[in-house]
């Protein structure tokens, strides 16, 4: 979120999105024929990746009105400053990561903590498309086929104590892949943060792939955090901690920055970043910008959770 010059973004991408909304088309069509009588709902193969196999997912829906950001954006114009801090650095560096083997440690206020290995979070008739609009709070946006778990069914195999009331990420910890943590530009490992009724909202996604696929190295592989109705900071990527707790957890960007990055972050067009106005986004790949919604357009599933809040003090 340091503000640089906006290096031009490569404009190769062409049938990419078109090709997937055609397979999607053709699963859909066998989804609702015979096939679909005789398998359980999430039966839908895909492409293979080294080590994790194919993801076998239910497909998801498009937002009326959007079109898919293509593939080649999405996995080249990046956030991920354990890999550097330009946007196209993610792409080039993180391929250095070694991803095999992956747990996830699940810990603290519950009553069956653990370690999931990322085989055991990716198994067919857990995983499901959601097709999210994702906007960045340096006001660029993407609409992204992400696959993964709701993270209330994670949650849930751990059985959440009453004293449970916030829950925090954290990514791996490793700067001799991680090259970028090296440099002291943030405080790693990275973390994040969400009210625990905001981790259970059905929207909030642990993301293991995108595209059909498993999750390129530079958008979180194997596993990382999904909000779509705030700033793309929250979806902390490469999670390998997550805490139920009771105090509100400390994050990243909130230390790097206090006055700029609130513990919230919903996305909200009436509440300015303290240098630049959040009106307005661009989607990455078109020329005009366009209005920002509020919660991001999913104020529907979520701002009940925020009643009674003064969402300018709670940015
Ligand atoms: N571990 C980690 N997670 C991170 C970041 C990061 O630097 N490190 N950047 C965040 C920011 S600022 C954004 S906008 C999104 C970008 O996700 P994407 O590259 O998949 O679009 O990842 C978020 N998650
Ligand atoms: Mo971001």
């Amino acid at each position: 979120m340091l503000i640089r010059p906006t290096k031009p973004v490569p404009e190769n991408e062409v049938t990419d999105a078109r090709l997937w909304l055609g397979r999607r088309q053709v699963i859909a069509a066998a989804a609702t024929g015979l096939l679909a009588a005789s398998l359980p709902a999430a039966a839908t193969p895909s492409g293979s990746a080294p080590g994790l196999g194919a993801l076998s997912f239910t497909p998801g829906k498009l937002p009326a009105g959007e079109t898919l950001t293509s593939r080649d954006k999405i996995t080249s114009y990046n956030n991920f400053y354990e890999f550097g801090t330009d946007k196209s650095d993610p792409a080039e560096n993180a391929g250095a990561l070694k991803v095999l083997p992956w747990t996830v440690t699940v810990e603290g206020e519950c009553h069956k903590p653990g370690q999931f290995a990322i085989e055991d979070l990716i198994k067919p008739g857990s995983l499901q498309e959601r097709i999210y609009r994702h906007r960045c709070v340096e006001g660029w946006s993407m609409v992204i086929p992400w696959i993964g778990l709701p993270l209330a069914s994670l949650l849930g195999r751990v059985e959440p104590t009453g004293n449970a009331k916030y829950v925090a990420f954290e990514t791996l910890l490793r700067p001799s892949e991680m090259t970028g943590q090296n440099s002291h530009v943030l405080d790693w490992p990275y973390r994040e943060g969400l009210r625990l009724d905001e981790a259970m909202n059905d929207l909030t996604l642990l993301a293991v792939g995108l595209y059909g696929d498993v999750l390129p190295n530079q958008n979180g592989t194997p596993i990382r955090l999904v909000v779509p109705w705030k700033y793309g900071f929250k979806g902390a990527k490469s999670i390998v901690r997550i805490r139920l707790q009771e105090q509100m957890p400390q994050t990243s960007w909130n230390m790097y920055a206090p006055g700029e990055y609130g513990f919230y972050s919903n996305v909200n067009p009436d509440v300015d970043h303290p240098r630049w106005s959040q009106r307005k986004e661009r989607r990455v790949g078109e020329v005009f910008r366009r209005e920002t919604l509020k919660f991001n357009g999913y104020g529907e599933q979520v701002a009940s959770l925020y009643a009674g809040m003064d969402l300018k003090v709670n940015y």
